[in-house]
């Protein structure tokens, strides 16, 4: 992958050609690094890449369940925090501001990211019983085969081995936010410190000891924010005792909206645990940190066990809880992406890397009484995407195109000058990127979710999004149901309009869309059995 060739060579003495050679060097960082955004379109679309210049790194930060509503970039009304690293990353390159997942929960979004596949493709459904076949092909193997050293450390929540990488270091499952254990190449032990922490000093561990010759990829993949929203010890504190803004719909009775919306398990009045909560001490931390989060949660809790609350005082009361624990965790997120940020300053790598902050998928931060994600519904389907690709990207511009992280490996193959197989199921990113979006982009997107009835009791759905409606399908095991939702008439989607007669031609229209789409991305009529992550009924003896 090196960009060796000298035209020099032959004719120049020494001490000349390694002063050309460093000039063409300095040539390669200063070519504007929209060789491929420039590119022609190929017959599908896919903008080509070219490879006259050294192909960029790739440093990929995702953290888990982070609300685009707790990035200040995304100017949220109600200010829940500022994020000065992250915000540097929409300051110096482009905001994404409808970027969506097609399954919005962890391990699918993970498998989507690598595969650039929907879950009924890569097999991978749902977090309670989906195993990822990391034989399939995915954009890391393609990257490494091509030369580039890859590496992942952090959150990985496939429960196969990762493949693909020279380098992995894995929580297990979820992780832990204290003292982690970890998995490096297959060998377990415990690592000392914060996990956001951890995370990080992998990363920049590995980085200072890379092959300077050859192009990376790092996936740096933080546990935080992830339930149960542990902060660093620094952080408690944060936010002095602040009362949090309440999104408007923190009361949502779920009155205009169907079965499903009402059934779910995943509010803040009545599905929040003690550990949630913080009314009781997490294990395994050290005797220190032990000190720090009884100082800081004792005698808060105390107070709160007085006031013996209930109604919507009690909900208030955990929501600011909530919003101090959730919002603590981004703090050491935050300096995460700071502390790499300065690193590829001080390497001199800025200018030739590709930085990408995204998360898994959105979450809800109290809108409708809630938190997790799971839902079509925007908090849940929206995700981050903050882009800088020095001489591609456009410093402190904003994208409201429909992106999605159906879009990452074919993007970051594209960007490395490589082909984008036929079978994945999104579309390079890269034209976008450089403000050019093509004419025929995406109008409407897929959304598919499967896991029922646990954790949170959200029944299964598909349906189709565009700019300004989403189409549900309720389609069992013991709902069948549609519902229609006008963004552009009711931003916070409260109320199901599929019945109302003036919506009959979008609605007729939408569900051709969706079994086009469905048609296209070849969706089974039925998903697989194990798709919602109920165990397997026991056979008859
Ligand atoms: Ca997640």
């Amino acid at each position: 992958m090196r960009s060796t060739t000298n035209p020099t060579r032959k004719t120049t003495p020494a001490p000349t050609r390694r002063a050309a050679a460093l000039a063409f060097g300095l040539l390669l960082l200063l070519i504007p690094a929209a060789a491929s955004a420039q590119a022609p379109a190929t017959a599908n679309g896919q903008a080509t890449a070219t490879t006259a210049r050294r192909p960029p790194n790739i440093v990929f930060i995702f953290s888990d369940d982070h609300a685009y509503q707790a990035i200040s970039a995304y100017n949220d009304p109600r200010r829940l925090l500022t994020t000065p690293n992250i915000d540097r990353i929409a300051r110096e390159g482009v905001r994404f501001d409808r970027c969506i997942v097609p399954n919005s929960i962890c391990g699918p979004s993970r498998a989507t990211v690598l595969t650039g596949k929907y879950s009924h493709r890569n097999g991978f459904y749902n977090n309670s019983n989906s195993r990822f076949d990391g034989s399939q092909p995915t954009f890391p193997k393609m990257l490494r085969s091509a030369g580039y050293q890859t590496a992942i450390f952090g959150k990985w929540h496939l429960v196969s081995d990762p493949t693909g990488f020279d380098e992995w270091h894995i929580l297990p499952g979820q992780g832990e936010y204290y003292n982690p254990m970890m998995i490096h190449k297959g060998t377990r032990a415990r690592q000392p410190g914060y996990v956001t922490d951890v995370i990080t000093d992998l990363s920049l561990d590995w980085l200072r000891g890379r092959d300077r010759s050859r192009p990376f990829l790092l996936m740096c993949q933080h546990k935080a924010p992830h339930r149960e929203w542990l902060p660093a010890t620094r952080h408690l504190g944060h936010d002095g005792d602040r009362k949090y803004p309440e999104p408007p719909t923190l009361f949502d009775d779920y009155s205009g909206r169907g079965l499903a919306e009402h059934d779910q398990d995943m509010t803040i009045a009545r599905t929040m645990t003690p550990q949630d909560l913080k009314l009781t001490t997490p294990k395994g931390l050290t005797p220190e940190q032990r000190a720090a989060w009884d100082a800081y949660y004792e005698p808060r809790n105390t107070a709160f066990r007085a006031a013996n609350l209930n109604g919507a005082d009690l909900v208030r009361w955990k929501y600011n809880r909530y919003m101090h624990d959730y919002l603590g965790c981004i703090k050491a997120v935050d300096e995460s992406v700071g502390r790499l940020l300065k690193f590829l300053d001080d390497e001199g790598l800025a200018e030739n890397t590709i930085v990408v902050y995204t998360a898994d998928q959105g979450f809800y931060l109290g809108e409708h009484g809630w938190f997790d994600k799971r839902w079509i519904f925007e908090e849940s389907l929206r995700t981050p995407l903050l882009v800088r690709w020095p001489g591609v990207t456009k410093p402190g511009s904003a994208n409201a195109d429909l992106v999605s992280n159906l879009d990452f490996a074919e993007t970051f193959l594209d960007a490395a000058g490589l082909p984008v197989p036929a079978d994945m199921q999104g579309r390079s990113l890269v034209p976008v990127l450089a403000g050019r979006t093509p004419a025929d982009w995406r109008k409407s997107f897929y959304y598919e979710y499967y896991e029922y009835p646990q954790p949170h009791h959200v029944r299964p759905h598909h349906g189709v999004v565009t700019s300004r409606y989403k189409l549900v399908r309720f389609d069992g095991p013991d709902l069948e149901a549609w519902e229609l939702f006008d963004r552009e008439k009711d931003p916070y989607e409260l109320k199901d309009v599929h019945e109302d007669p003036a919506h009959a031609g979008t609605v007729a229209e939408l569900k051709r869309e969706l079994t086009r789409l469905r048609t296209e991305l070849g969706v089974p009529e039925h998903p697989p059995e194990e798709a919602s992550g109920r165990p397997r009924p026991r056979r008859a003896q």
